[in-house]
């Protein structure tokens, strides 16, 4: 039972310079994750629970997932209630619903989780979006669940404690036919005259009025007449079908009232350039008229926000999958400024969240070379776009990690002592790890050095795999790989791939893929087994693979190889070789721009940057190559801008070379070494 409503300051805000508290509810309720009991063990849980999350711009929290953004204001303070997808989510198969909330839409903080399948105990799965609304001295919690069934949780405050206001669904489709498929994405709105109406549905939206306690329907379930600008009415998708654009409803209905007139958003489906769209009518139970883009696409298979006024400002709520990396179910809130025209209409909001790639090509160009000097030799080079970090290790004479902001690129700090070639950061846990002998591992908010984890073998690439959040450290003698939890930092297992390893990457649902340098293969590994289940040949279109990129949407694998100096592209699926095209020579990364459908290979001993770009799956071209600099062989990709960075130095004429070697090293020019920004 929920009981104590008594809540204590003792959290911190998500900003690094002001960490302060936040609330958090005592009783029998699970908060974050966990069980408190009490105000004693409360205040022990409070410093165990409260993350502490800086704010760096949108998504709005980076240590969970979130999605399905309700914002409402309550005395003054903005509250965004949301789902909470799981942090290996291959499904919606969401739990439990999450609050955030501001004063200020600069500092954000967690309130927790305000509920969870467990209150509702007629529901077994599937927690979608929420809404909370305000009426008679309460808030009211309005839950999907089940995919089937809406229930409604009652308590005396925005953040809870909340708990089932019947005992059983405000609504169920089995018993209420005319609530439709999917009585999906609630969305309340309480009128002016203090009339409520709950609106919902996928593919078919729906609204029925509230009796004025909210726990009961007090009229007929009636479908959302949606009309064209014509005046003529938009069909309704067909069952099991998808709304074709323009503007059938797809789903996550959400209204609002301004200056009279009832602004009915919604998202219009799932294709690629699906998008919040809205409709105006003078009628809470409509119809409405189509009237435009609320937003343009936000980077997220699906659709759903919410638009709010909060201190003379309007603001648009959406998510995005920016934080995993395309994944449809594991996705971040965001929002931007909204503003409307003089006539009403709404100006579309262009997402800030991800940068999106220029819509009309124009030619790569290095933009600029940033000399930032110091001593030590190099090697990979990492963006922690989400913390907005980009870290280059440096090695003898005096090791250690380089860190700049990667916006800037100013120093950012240096983590000293670690002698590494890469670095990998966890988003969620904020935790950053280097290739190194013995792994370091930090606080990516302070630089703080948390631990070293012993491995074996020599530490060389390294990869953050989010599908379980493991850390992959690789060495090219046994053992081949070394398996991290990244929240922990302990040591899960490590396993032999076969041969010398470089660079890996995640298809973020139980795999990984490995360029196997030299046996010209690459190993497709089970994450969670830790067992290779496949060798891909690149059966001589190309050897000595050391760069590899993922394209997830149509799962195609880039393997960028310096002998033959080919970029050979395979299937992910079975590795059948889709083509073989030419990059420059002393390639040694790989990466690919899921916003712009290119990949790229940086090119160390020719000083380019080769850019092939996918049409289609089946399809793909040299598109241009890209002067940068010789040695700027490794590169990483600051997704939120679409910027590439690579390093390099400069050299001396290299010595003539020991009686025993072919080859010597030429010596790096003092102060020499510089990032370079590559962009359109
Ligand atoms: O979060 C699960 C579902 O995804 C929501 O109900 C839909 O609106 C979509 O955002």
């Amino acid at each position: 039972m929920l009981c104590l409503q008594a809540r204590r300051r003792c959290s911190r805000l998500f900003d690094r310079q002001e960490p302060v508290c936040f609330d958090l509810f005592m009783g029998t309720r699970s908060i974050g994750g966990m069980h408190t009991r009490g105000f004693a063990l409360c205040l022990v849980c409070c410093a165990l629970l409260a993350p502490i999350v800086p704010i760096r711009g949108n998504p709005i929290a980076t240590h969970i997932f979130t999605a399905d953004p309700e914002a409402r204001v309550f005395n003054n303070r903005l509250y965004v209630y949301t789902s909470h997808d799981l942090p290996n989510a291959t499904y919606w198969d969401m739990v439990d619903w999450r609050l955030l909330s501001t004063t200020d839409m600069v500092h954000w903080q967690d309130d927790g989780a305000v509920f969870s399948l467990k209150g509702f105990r007629w529901a077994t799965k599937w927690a979608w979006a929420p809404d909370c609304v305000s009426a008679n001295g309460k808030y009211y919690l309005f839950l999907p669940v089940d995919r089937t069934k809406i229930g409604v949780a009652i308590g005396s405050s925005p953040t809870g404690p909340f708990k089932d206001a019947i005992g059983m669904p405000l609504l169920d489709n089995k018993t209420m036919p005319e609530a439709g498929k999917e009585p999906i994405d609630p969305a309340v709105l309480v009128d002016d005259d203090g009339q409520s109406y709950l609106y919902f549905g996928c593919r078919n939206a729906k609204v029925v009025k509230l009796a004025p306690s909210l726990t009961e329907l007090a009229g007929p379930i009636e479908t959302v007449q949606l009309l064209d600008p014509q005046g003529k009415p938009i069909p309704v998708a067909a069952p099991d079908t998808n709304p074709v654009l323009p503007e059938g409803y797809g789903e996550a209905p959400f209204i609002f009232k301004r200056a009279g007139k009832y602004y009915f958003v919604y998202s219009n489906g799932w294709a690629p350039e699906s998008t919040q769209v809205y409709a105006t009518g003078n009628s809470p139970m409509g119809p409405f008229t189509y009237a435009g883009k609320v937003m343009e696409h936000a980077d997220s298979v699906t659709q759903h926000g919410s638009v709010v006024e909060f201190r003379g400002k309007w603001y648009v709520f959406y998510h995005t999958s920016e934080l995993s990396n395309g994944n449809a179910f594991r996705r971040s809130v965001c929002f931007d400024e909204l503003t409307f025209a003089s006539d009403g209409t709404i100006n579309t909001v262009t997402p800030s969240s991800p940068a999106k790639a220029p819509a009309v090509a124009a030619p790569y160009a290095l933009a600029a070379a940033t000399r930032v000097g110091g001593s030590g030799g190099f090697d990979y080079v990492y963006a922690d776009v989400a913390g907005r970090r980009l870290y280059i290790p440096r090695t003898a004479p005096a090791p250690r990690i380089t860190v700049f902001n990667l916006d800037t690129l100013a120093p950012a700090g240096t983590i000293a002592g670690v002698n590494a070639r890469g670095v990998a950061v966890d988003p969620l846990s904020h935790h950053g790890f280097a290739s190194s002998k013995p792994v370091a591992m930090w606080n990516t908010d302070t630089l703080a050095m948390i631990k070293t984890i012993d491995v074996e073998g020599g530490p060389d690439g390294i990869l953050f795999d989010p599908f379980n959040a493991r850390v992959w450290v690789f060495s090219h003698r046994a053992p081949n790989a070394t398996v991290i939890d990244a929240k922990s930092g302990s040591v899960v297992g490590t396993i032999d791939l076969g041969g010398a390893p470089e660079q890996a990457v995640t298809d973020g649902n139980g795999r990984i893929y490995v360029d196997i340098e030299d046996k010209d293969r690459i190993a497709v590994v089970d994450t969670t087994k830790l067992t290779v289940t496949a060798q891909f040949s690149l059966a001589g279109k190309g050897g000595g693979p050391a760069g590899l990129s993922y394209d997830a949407r149509n799962r195609i694998l880039f393997a960028t190889c310096r002998d033959p100096a080919t970029m050979v592209i395979l299937s992910a699926d079975d590795g059948k070789i889709l083509t073989a095209l030419p990059i420059g020579r002393g390639t040694d990364g790989a990466l690919f721009n899921r916003a712009s459908m290119e990949a790229f290979s940086s090119n160390g001993a020719d000083g380019t940057l080769t850019v092939i770009k996918e049409n289609s799956p089946t399809d793909f071209v040299v598109e241009q190559s890209v002067a940068t600099m010789p040695g700027a062989r490794t590169s990483t990709l600051d997704a939120r801008t679409n910027r590439i960075l690579l390093i390099t130095a400069k050299f001396g004429p290299a010595p003539a070379p020991a009686p025993n070697e072919k080859w010597s090293r030429p010596p790096m020019l003092p102060d020499s070494f510089t990032i370079l920004t590559v962009q359109r």
